[in-house]
């Protein structure tokens, strides 16, 4: 991985998506990368399914520089950690709404295991495939086994965790997708996490 202490650190957002695995993570931010005019300065791929991406570009008419994580959840990135959660200014926590197990995981998994190494982590609770939400296609013996987690509940938690916000996307939907980051590089001029969670919705 690209060394974080390099003298244009100080400047770059240093954004990490962190979830189950199938949640959505990858698909999200390669919709975010892939349909918006940004440059991408260097890109890393673990086998472990650690991804990094230094990328430059305006987002809603502001030039950012900004380090995109993604980190999953295979026990071979547990030495990779300690790093990348004590440096990220931001954490993006991601499940899928079809899944209740992922969202369950959020709570027992993925914010305890951030803040064992920044008890101080700035959060977005992010639902992600929220198409899955309305989806026509399913069969009835689909939705029988499926437990789809209610934009309430995902709101509810994000206040629990103290998140800034709870949002749903879709990677049908980009400026759905582009809302999450928007929100996320904006979060490092904001003094400390609100305690009552905005809410915002696109599908
Ligand atoms: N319907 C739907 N499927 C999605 C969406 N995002 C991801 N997927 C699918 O979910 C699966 C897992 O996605 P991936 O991005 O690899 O998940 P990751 O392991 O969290 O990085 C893939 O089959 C994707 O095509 C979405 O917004 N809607
Ligand atoms: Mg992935």
């Amino acid at each position: 991985m690209e060394e974080l202490a390099d003298t244009e650190d100080l400047d770059r957002t240093r954004i990490v998506i962190v979830g189950d695995s199938l949640v959505g993570k990858s698909s999200m931010l390669n919709a975010f990368l892939t349909r918006n005019e940004l440059t991408i300065i260097t890109r890393e791929r673990k086998p472990t399914n650690v991804h990094t991406f230094d990328v430059r570009g305006t987002i809603d008419g502001v030039r950012h520089h900004m380090l995109l994580v993604e980190i999953g959840d295979d026990d071979a990135n547990e030495k990779d950690r300690p790093r990348i959660y004590s440096t990220a200014h931001v954490f993006i926590v991601a499940f899928a709404i079809h899944e209740k197990a992922t969202f369950k995981n959020v709570i027992s998994k993925w914010v305890p295991q951030v803040r064992e190494h920044q008890p101080d982590a700035r959060f977005f609770l992010v639902g992600l495939q929220s198409d899955r939400r309305n989806a026509t296609e399913l069969l009835a013996s689909d939705l029988e086994l499926i437990e789809i987690t209610e934009f309430k509940e995902g709101l509810n938690l994000a206040k629990k965790i103290k998140a800034f916000q709870y949002m749903e996307c879709s990677t049908q939907i980009i400026a759905a997708v582009n809302q999450i980051f928007s929100s996320a590089l904006q979060v490092r001029q904001m003094k400390k996490p609100a305690i009552k969670s905005k809410t915002c919705t696109m599908y």
